[in-house]
């Protein structure tokens, strides 16, 4: 299974529960492609179907590197990457 076919390469690859379901969700770093994550496609009986959906971060592209740590305080963790135009923070929005 290729969940990532750009012309550019994978600098480093995270895996982290980013909407608190449970399940991680694969973060690949992927410097000079918007920063993206795939989720887990799960069936009607919560089994995981073995696909992956793409969800896109930023529609710019990415840096060199990938962080993850709950920067605003609220106990849900945010994610930090660089990229052209300096470093971007993500605000983790689940609501649990
Ligand atoms: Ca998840
Ligand atoms: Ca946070």
């Amino acid at each position: 299974m290729v969940l990532f076919n750009g012309d550019r390469s994978i600098e480093t690859v995270r895996a982290f529960d980013i909407d608190g379901d449970g399940i991680l969700e694969i973060i690949p770093n992927t410097p000079g492609m918007p920063q993206a994550f795939y989720k887990l496609v799960i069936d009607s009986h919560g089994k995981g179907t073995g696909k992956f959906k793409k969800f896109i971060l930023m529609d710019k592209p990415s840096g060199h590197g990938l962080g993850f740590g709950d920067i605003n305080g609220d106990g849900k963790v945010d994610i930090v990457a660089p990229g052209k135009e300096g470093l971007y923070l993500f605000g983790n929005l689940r609501r649990k």
